[in-house]
């Protein structure tokens, strides 16, 4: 048996394509079905739905042999025991910092201000503005990142965007990219030895169907 585990939404949603080249097709939606663990047309493989962050955790202790995670999330887990063999290029988008409209940031960084900043990427903003010199005070959330600069509890953001519409909506403006995102191939660094067999053939065909995106 080899266990792949997904998150709902836009990664399940792009992995469906992929796993299809793969010849494997999930029995169930997760959004509409309550159900974590998921059959598939193929007896040997199962899918396992989990929380986007946690990916990496069931990966890594082998709760599931490959996963799918956003380069976000494996940055700011660590890849300790989990081997990337391929990027999906799925799932894109960018991280950068993000103020009000009416905050002068490049003003701050120039004067070497002490900037307050929001995130749910405390990792990757700490190494982000420590390689810049930039001193800044990290206030972890865990969501809603948008918000705390129009209440004053933060004076920037480290977020992902992808259209730009929540930024616009909320009267932001990005200001720095941190680097581009898309998701990973992981796989736990055991199961690829011990089930190899299973495993080097489903990289082989996620990688084909990579190169050329049907449709
Ligand atoms: O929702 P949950 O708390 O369970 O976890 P999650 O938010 O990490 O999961 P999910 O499914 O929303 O995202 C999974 C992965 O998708 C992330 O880890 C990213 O690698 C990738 N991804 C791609 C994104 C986005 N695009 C994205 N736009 N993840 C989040 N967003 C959010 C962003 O944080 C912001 O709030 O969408 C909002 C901005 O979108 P635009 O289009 O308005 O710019
Ligand atoms: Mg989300």
């Amino acid at each position: 048996m080899i266990t792949i585990a997904l998150s709902k939404g836009r990664i399940f949603d792009e992995t469906v394509p992929l796993l299809k080249a793969a010849g494997i097709v999930a029995l169930e939606n997760p959004e509409s079905s309550r159900k974590l663990i998921l059959a598939t047309n193929r007896r040997e493989v199962r899918l396992i739905i989990v929380r986007a962050s946690d990916v990496p955790t069931y990966v890594q202790y082998g709760g599931a042999d490959l996963g799918v995670a956003g380069k976000d999330v494996l940055d700011e887990h660590g890849s300790a025991g989990l081997y990337q063999p391929l990027d999906l290029n799925i799932a894109r988008c960018r991280m950068m910092v993000a103020v009000r409209k009416d905050f002068d940031y490049a003003g701050a960084a120039r004067r070497g201000a002490r900037l307050k900043v929001a995130t749910k990427y405390v990792q990757t903003a700490r190494e982000h503005f420590a390689a810049k010199g930039m001193h800044v005070d990290l206030i972890k959330l865990y969501g809603s990142m948008e918000l705390a600069p129009l209440v004053g509890l933060a004076d920037a953001i480290v977020d992902l965007v992808s259209t730009g519409g929540t930024l616009k909506a909320n009267n932001l403006v990005a200001v720095e990219e941190i680097a581009p995102v898309s998701s990973r191939l992981v796989v736990n660094q055991a199961a690829l030895k011990v089930k190899r067999e299973m495993i080097q053939p489903l990289i082989a065909a996620f990688a084909r169907a990579v190169a050329a995106p049907a449709g």
